[in-house]
Parts: C-alpha cells; sequence; structure tokens
C-alpha cells in the first residue's frame, strides 16, 4: 500500500464511516491495519443538511420533480416549524409541511448501494425520490433508513421531496404529554453508499452489527458480534469477517475471523465469539473506557478487498438492580444521581445541532450526574454516544404516556419505535434499562365510566405485557422499565404493571403538586414495605422555579428559587439515607418547551436544573455540591443580585437576611463587605448564613476553609433598605412597588423594579386590609394561566380577594398611584392544569369600585367583562397625600370580590 493510499484510507476511517462510534482520531493498530495492498473501505456517509428549500402546509405535486419550490424557504437542516410559534402560543402549528432537495450525484456514487438515513422526522415522513415514493416512516424520535439505489440517477441530478406530517394523531405515539411536539425533518440526514456486498442497512435504522459481552468480570471478558450481510451483487461471493478489539491506544486486543458464503441477492447472518481478553478495563462513570470494535468484511479472494466495515463502541461493565440494596455497576453499590432531558433550545425549537446536544451532556457530567432519563423519547445520536464517552448511564425510552386504548395502528407503532430504538442503540455500553410507557394509568385515571376505564387499565396491562417480552426478545442482556406516578400506586398495582418490568421508577411530585416533600421517603417506604421485590428508583421528581421570583418565606407551586432550593435539599437527603432507592433523575435537565403550559414561563416547564438557555440555576450547584469530588462553592440565590428589605427599627443601618452557600468542603467563610462573619460546617452541602446586609453595595466572598483556601466564590448584592417608617422619606424619587397575594419578591429583568412581597398593613409602613389570598387549587399560591398583555405574567398570577383596602403611611406629597389586575378567580379564566372545579364554581364574575383617598377612581369597574379574564389591566392615577394621612386605596365590592394584583406608589411631587 503506498503512502498514499494508506493515508486516504485512514481519513476514510475516521471521516465517513462509522455510526454512533468511539473512533480514536488515528487508528494505530499493532499491526497493519488490513493485509491487503489495494483495499480500503468503501462506504461513504455524507451528510446531506444543507440548502432544503421547506415550506409548511401541504401543496399538491410538491413531490414531483418538476415542481417549482423558488417561492419556499431556503433552510439547513437540522429545521422545525416550531422554532418560534411553540415558545409563544399555546396552539402551535401542527399539521403537514414539505421538505425537498437537489441532489446531484457524481460518478463516485456509479455502481453504489445508495441509502437515505433520518435520524428524525417529526412525525410522520412520506419520502419521495425523483417524484416516486419510496417510503413512510412512522414516530418521530426514531432513525430510518431506505434503500434508494433504484430512484436515483447515477451521476445527475436528483430531487428528493419529503412530506413531514406533526398533526395530533391518536394512533402515533405521543399521544399526551406536556411537551411540545415539534414538526420537521430535526435531526440529520445522511447520504450512504456502500459496496453491492455490505452491512445491512435496512435493519430498523440500526448499523446491521450487534455486539455483546457473555462473559464480563474484572479478570476476564469476551465479546459476541452478530449482524447481517446483504449481497446485492449478481455474484455469489465468498467473505471473511473480520471483527477486531480496538484499546484506546490502538492496540488490537483480540481479533475473531469467520467466514460466509453468500448467494447473490441473498443476505446472510454470521455470529462471532471472541477468545478471552485478559484484564477488561472496565467501565464505568469514573472510567469511562471505551474500546471500539472494528468489523470487516473482506472478500475471499485473491485481492482481499475490505468490501464494507463499521466502527462500534464497547465497554465492558455489568451492572445489577436489588430490590434492597439498590444499584450495581462492576459489582460496586453506585447511586445512580442525574436528569432526565428533553431536547429543545428557545429559538432552534428541537432542531440543535450536535454541538449544542454535546453540551447537554458535558452540563450533566460537569454537575456529577451519573444518570441520564433520555425521556420522553429516543434522542439524537450523539446523546447517547456521549453518555457512552462521559460515562453517564443511561434509561431511554419510547414516547407511550399518560394514556392507552386499543388500536392496532397505536401498537403497531410502539412496537416499532421499540425494536427500533432498542437496535440502534444496541451497541452502547451506556443504555442499562430501556422503558416503554410513562404514567400511562393517569389518564385513564380521571376518566368517570367504571367499566370502560377498568378496561382500559385491563389493555394497557396486556399491552405492557407484549412490549415487555418485546424488550426482552430484543435484548437479553439490559432490563426494562416504565415510570409509574405516585398518585397512581393502587391500580399500577391492581393491575399488575408494577410487576411488569424489571424496574420500576416512580415519578414523584410530593412538594410541588401536592403534599409536602416530606411526604416523598414515606411513600417510597410504604411502596418498599408492601411489594419488597420490587427495584425501584425515582425516575421524575422536580418543582418548577423562576429568576424573576424569589423569597424568604417560599412555600409550594410559587415558583421561586428557594422553594426549588428547599425541594432538591429534601429530596437529595432522602434519596441518599435510602439504599434500597437505586437512583434518581430530577425532572428536568433543562427548562423544557412545553406550549400547552401556563405557569410562570408560559410555555415552559421551568423545573430544569439549568435555564433553556443553558446557564445553571442554584440547585445545579446543590447536585455538585452532593456529587463531585473537585471543590465546589456556590453562594446560592445567585439571580437574586437586587435584593430588598425592611428594616426592623427606624435606627438599624443594616437589614439581616438568609444567604445559603452550596458546597462539598467541610467548612466554609463568608466575607461581607470584606469582613468575616464566621467559619461554618457544610452539612449535607448546605451553609445557612445570616448576612447583615448595608443600604447600597454589598460584597460576599465565601472561602474554603485550611487546605480549600485558595477555593472561592463571590457575588454582589445591591441591598435596598426599606425604611421602617414611611413617612420619613423625603426623597422625591420614593417608589414602593407590591406584589400583591404573593410571598414573592418579583423582580422585573428590564427595568429591575423588585416588587415586595404582599404583608398585612402596620401603621407606619404599608399592606393590604382585609382578603385573602388566592389558590387555585390544593393549597397551590396564584394560578397557573398565561396572563396576556404583560410581560410580567407572574405579578398578575397571584393576586389578594376580598380586601377592602390598601394602605401606605408616605410622607405628604403627591404621588402616583399604579393600580394592576387581572381576573384569576372568575369562571371565564380557568386554566387548562390543576384549578380545581370547587374553587370556581359558583363565582360571579367580580365588580368594583376603587376609591384613591376619598375619591372614586373606578367605579362599577370589572376586567373580566371589561377588558377580558387574564388580561393585564394596569391603572394609574396621580393623589396627594396629605395632613399625614398617606394614601389609602379603598375597594367596595358590587359582584363576586374585589381583588388586586400588584400596586405601585411613586413619588411625583
Ligand atoms: C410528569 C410527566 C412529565 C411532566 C412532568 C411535570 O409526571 O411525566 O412529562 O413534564 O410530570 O412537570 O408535570
Amino acid at each position: 500500500m503506498t503512502f498514499k493510499a494508506i493515508v486516504i484510507a485512514l481519513l476514510l476511517l475516521v471521516v465517513t464511516n462509522y455510526s454512533n462510534s468511539q473512533v480514536p482520531k488515528v487508528l494505530k493498530t499493532n499491526e497493519p491495519l488490513l493485509n491487503t495492498p489495494s483495499s480500503f473501505a468503501q462506504r461513504e456517509k455524507e451528510s446531506i443538511n444543507e440548502s432544503w428549500k421547506q415550506v409548511t402546509g401541504d401543496v399538491a405535486g410538491a413531490e414531483k420533480i418538476d415542481f417549482t419550490d423558488a417561492s419556499w424557504q431556503t433552510v439547513n437542516l437540522p429545521n422545525t416549524w416550531n422554532a418560534i410559534d411553540a415558545y409563544t402560543q399555546k396552539k402551535y402549528y401542527r399539521g403537514i409541511g414539505w421538505y425537498r432537495k437537489n441532489l446531484l450525484l457524481t460518478n463516485k456514487h456509479a455502481g453504489k448501494k445508495l441509502f437515505i438515513n433520518f435520524e428524525g422526522v417529526f412525525l410522520k415522513a412520506d419520502v419521495y425520490i425523483n417524484g416516486k415514493f419510496v417510503g413512510e416512516h412512522k414516530g418521530g424520535y426514531t432513525g430510518f433508513t431506505f434503500d434508494i439505489s433504484s430512484y436515483f440517477s447515477v451521476p445527475g441530478k436528483n430531487t428528493i421531496a419529503i412530506k413531514v406530517d406533526n398533526s395530533k394523531d391518536l394512533d402515533l405515539p405521543p399521544i399526551s404529554g406536556d411537551y411540545t411536539m415539534f414538526g420537521g425533518i430535526y435531526r440529520d440526514v445522511y447520504l450512504v453508499s456502500t459496496n453491492a456486498v455490505h452491512f445491512d442497512e435496512t435493519n430498523l435504522g440500526s448499523s446491521g452489527v450487534f455486539l455483546e459481552t457473555p462473559v464480563v468480570n474484572d479478570k476476564t471478558a469476551t465479546i459476541k458480534v452478530r449482524g447481517t450481510i446483504a449481497n446485492q451483487s449478481t455474484l455469489n461471493t465468498s467473505l471473511t469477517i473480520i471483527s477486531k478489539v480496538i484499546d484506546k491506544a490502538g492496540v488490537v486486543v483480540t481479533e475473531i475471523k469467520s467466514k460466509l458464503k453468500l448467494a447473490a441477492g441473498a443476505n446472510g447472518n454470521f455470529e462471532q465469539l471472541s477468545e478471552k481478553i485478559p484484564n477488561p478495563n472496565l467501565w464505568s462513570p469514573e472510567n469511562p473506557y471505551l474500546y471500539t470494535v472494528q468489523t470487516s468484511i473482506v472478500s475471499d479472494d485473491k485481492a482481499q478487498t475490505v468490501l464494507d466495515f463499521t466502527n462500534q463502541p464497547l465497554g465492558f461493565r455489568w451492572f445489577s438492580f436489588n430490590a434492597d440494596s439498590g444499584f450495581y455497576l462492576n459489582g460496586k453499590y453506585l447511586k445512580l444521581i442525574g436528569a432526565a432531558h428533553h431536547q429543545d433550545y428557545f429559538g432552534l425549537g428541537n432542531a440543535l445541532d450536535n454541538d449544542l446536544q454535546r453540551r447537554d451532556m458535558e452540563l450533566l457530567k460537569a454537575m456529577g450526574g451519573n444518570f441520564i432519563r433520555v425521556s420522553h423519547y429516543p434522542q439524537d445520536p450523539t446523546i447517547i454516544e456521549m453518555c457512552d464517552k462521559l460515562g453517564i448511564l443511561v434509561w431511554e425510552e419510547t414516547p407511550l404516556g399518560n394514556t392507552f386504548y386499543e388500536s392496532e395502528e397505536l401498537k403497531a407503532t410502539c412496537i416499532s419505535s421499540l425494536k427500533e430504538m432498542i437496535r440502534q442503540n444496541y451497541n452502547h455500553p451506556s443504555i442499562i434499562i430501556w422503558g416503554y410507557m410513562n404514567e400511562v394509568g393517569l389518564g385513564t385515571a380521571k376518566m368517570a365510566e367504571k367499566e370502560k376505564k377498568k378496561g382500559i387499565y385491563e389493555s394497557t396491562a396486556r399491552f405492557a405485557k407484549v412490549l415487555d417480552s418485546i424488550v426482552h426478545a430484543e435484548d437479553k442482556n439490559r432490563l426494562s422499565t416504565m415510570a409509574q406516578n405516585s398518585g397512581g400506586n393502587t391500580y399500577y398495582k391492581d393491575y399488575g404493571l408494577t410487576s411488569t418490568p424489571d424496574v420500576i421508577g416512580w415519578n414523584t411530585y410530593y412538594g410541588w403538586y401536592k403534599g409536602g416533600f416530606d411526604d416523598f421517603g414515606p411513600f417510597m417506604d410504604k411502596v418498599h414495605s408492601e411489594s419488597p421485590e420490587m427495584k425501584s428508583l425515582i425516575s421524575e421528581f422536580g418543582a418548577g422555579s423562576d429568576q424573576r421570583l424569589h423569597s424568604l418565606n417560599p412555600e409550594q407551586f410559587d415558583f421561586s428559587i428557594e422553594w426549588q432550593q428547599l425541594y432538591h435539599e429534601s429530596y437529595l437527603k432522602q434519596i441518599f439515607s435510602r439504599k434500597y432507592i437505586a437512583g434518581a433523575a430530577v425532572w428536568n435537565l433543562i427548562d423544557f418547551c412545553a406550549a400547552g403550559r401556563q405557569e410562570s414561563m408560559p410555555h415552559i416547564n421551568n423545573k430544569g436544573l439549568l435555564y433553556n438557555n443553558r446557564t445553571p440555576k442554584d440547585v445545579y450547584f446543590l447536585y455538585q455540591a452532593w456529587m463531585v469530588k473537585t471543590p465546589v462553592l456556590h453562594i446560592a440565590s445567585r439571580d437574586w443580585q437586587i435584593r430588598n428589605g425592611f428594616q426592623a427599627s427606624p435606627k438599624d443601618t443594616t437589614v439581616t437576611q438568609p444567604v445559603k452557600i452550596y458546597s462539598n468542603l467541610d467548612k466554609v467563610e463568608l466575607f461581607v463587605n470584606a469582613k468575616s462573619i464566621g467559619i461554618q460546617s457544610v452539612s449535607n452541602g448546605l451553609s445557612v448564613w445570616n448576612v447583615p446586609f448595608v443600604n447600597g453595595k454589598n460584597s460576599l466572598i465565601a472561602k474554603g476553609e485550611n487546605a480549600n483556601r485558595n477555593c472561592e466564590d463571590a457575588m454582589q448584592i445591591d441591598f435596598v433598605i426599606i425604611p421602617a417608617i414611611l413617612n420619613q422619606v423625603k426623597d422625591k424619587t420614593f417608589e414602593l412597588a407590591v406584589n400583591v397575594g404573593s410571598n414573592c419578591f418579583f423582580t422585573d429583568p428590564i427595568n429591575n423594579t423588585t416588587w415586595l412581597p404582599d404583608q398585612p398593613y402596620k401603621s407606619g409602613s404599608f399592606g393590604y386590609v382585609g382578603g385573602e389570598i388566592f389558590r387555585a387549587g390544593e393549597g397551590k399560591i396564584g394560578h397557573q394561566s398565561e396572563v396576556n398583555q404583560s410581560r410580567n405574567v407572574p405579578l398578575y398570577q397571584t393576586f389578594r380577594y376580598g380586601l377592602s383596602d390598601y394602605k401606605f403611611d408616605v410622607a405628604d406629597g403627591e404621588y402616583e398611584v399604579e393600580l394592576h389586575f387581572a381576573d384569576l378567580g372568575s369562571k371565564a379564566s380557568k386554566s387548562v392544569y390543576d384549578v380545581s372545579e370547587s374553587e370556581e364554581k359558583g363565582k360571579e364574575t367580580s365588580q368594583f369600585n376603587v376609591i384613591l383617598n376619598g375619591y372614586k377612581v373606578l367605579e362599577d369597574f370589572c376586567p373580566a367583562t371589561q377588558y377580558g379574564a387574564l388580561n393585564a389591566v394596569y391603572k394609574t392615577f396621580v393623589v396627594q397625600a396629605k395632613d399625614l394621612k398617606g394614601i389609602t386605596v379603598s375597594f367596595e365590592k358590587e359582584k363576586g370580590n374585589t381583588f388586586l394584583n400588584a400596586i405601585k406608589v411613586r413619588r411625583l411631587n
């Protein structure tokens, strides 16, 4: 082989010819890579993502060669048509869209077998080449490949047209879920060209080659390689199949050879078993050591041409779940701690490039995560490739959630997606469990007709058994799982769903949707004692948070950063103190698009440990403090850089507020404005400080004690002390804003105005008189619907109703009073989520008068009918405060209730 040929061969190895695999940058072997002079692999895999034409809507004749697509937009893949609307409206576009591309094939493609491979198209794809229908694929989260050799003109110009459909279709999973079902060709597309003899490209989108490790322990391991080879040539052929296991240094640690004869046009299977490999380097989160298995098809003639080859990742590891003592990897106890992951990014929808996918997994690893629930559906191949490389154990699942009903088509797609997922990802050592249902009884539980409900549970349970047996038939070495909702414990058990999969995942939201977070541990203990044989882990737990909301008195469902902190602090302790809980995946690693959801950030499910732009929230560092070995030090409530606090008495020059530090160090020292305020021990990753803030800038520096003194974290806080006696403030820039009916400070990120939490009126200060905090259901504060016409949605999602007055004991002068209203209580405002009927029933639409220092400023004021329920209404009035009587806003009920969402007073003169 000439030097040039060797270079070309190596380049081809690196650049073109592998799927989902760990390929050393330069393959060095301790023997010539291939022992034939003129041979190099005859396979090419080329991305064809560029310059597609795209249009939303169905267009007659769009598959035809001579169709004019000049008016369509030009896009590169990955692409979704919901990149904007899903983040701004509940009803984003779900329907048909078309993509077209011209592809010039040159002589190099002549005589090749050609395949088109899609990594993911949501939800249904009809593929046409040069006007002819090639095939259809159903299921939006798994890849698929078509043999298109006979459709293309080579050399020549070819037209690819894809009709994509993301319409809601009850026969296609996911039939339910809060996450956005973005439509489009949102993952990479490849043209694969092979020799006429090649690994089977049409085995459900897989590589056609499957690896197993029949023996694996710390002393020895063997590998089994099996697959199918297609002979699409017109000649009978004799082949040698060579599989080499190559370590990271490029050394071939074992080689297996076998023979296969294939008649013209025939497919044939092969299976190879290696010799024992001594002292395998075991794969684990600390040591994600990957070997490469390079399998080649070599012609048995004199030329010994390499006809095809593939590189697959190999990790030597074994694992087990124990109902009493949790999870073991390579014989050692390991608590699985990580997060679930959705796949969108603000402005891009689900069409992320591979760099962004890689970064998500790096962020999980940097958090100390050793576990991911790839949910609720298979994701980009890059995700699992990264889990292999970084040492993150994987639960991957197919997207049947909430409900199920007997439909042959639905069942068929669930089955095909499950098989595709398993075959496409079979070789990844990071994967340990396959899931096939999420909270599948939850939708059914709400059903009123008893018999119908029973029927659905029974058929769900029957179908779970079918899916479970498919998992085991496809993969004998991994386990099956299903996520169940803690609320459905009894029906899962009654219908046998709890005993169908090998491992049960529990989605538990105690402390968020219901109950307190301290109910979580006892719930798990109960489940464990009732079913001691059940192997369980926590597949979801989480609390929403919004960087604009902070609280010194956080409470359930207030979306404050501080409630999310408390929630995870508590869950981590409870999870770690129960060995039988094999592990836990936080819901969710990253805030994700849930178009139908409203809450504090409409269209976003904000239970992430990171914001959607991938900036970490405080709780990300709490996980680091528990999981990471290198020093971690983080001053928490990091988003809260503009704080306000009430002076306790007029002479005080400081206001004391708590500040948390997350760390894995034993002891931490905190300096406030350059003065140490002490040294504290850290327990469960946490230390809590009482920090005396001065008016104006405050610098906080945390330092590790002793050996870790060099470890430091700092933040600056602008603190505004609110005087105890307001009428002593003579400053004409005086302004006070209140988030009425809320326990939270709300900071408007655009102008930094902080709206204070509400308080009862205190003489000399301010506050409400009478009324109650609005709770939409089960004690949760506020309403979860989007309030329109304001960027400050959370400010309007809470209110106080039934109040008689709002008072400010301000100094004499002229003031502007801003009153903010949005009727949350009227029937018209019923939210799509969780608003209990009883709260809403029988309510009259609220109408009242507003009187400002004795003047009726709003008469027969009925925001819901005049402006629409859930619309922000904002009125300003000018008022004179005289004779030290301050400002009193009075509310006079006519119908329903009086209410107020926010109020601001601003001195004018
Ligand atoms: C669940 C679902 C998940 C939701 C989550 C939530 O139980 O499995 O898809 O996003 O709750 O945040 O409500």
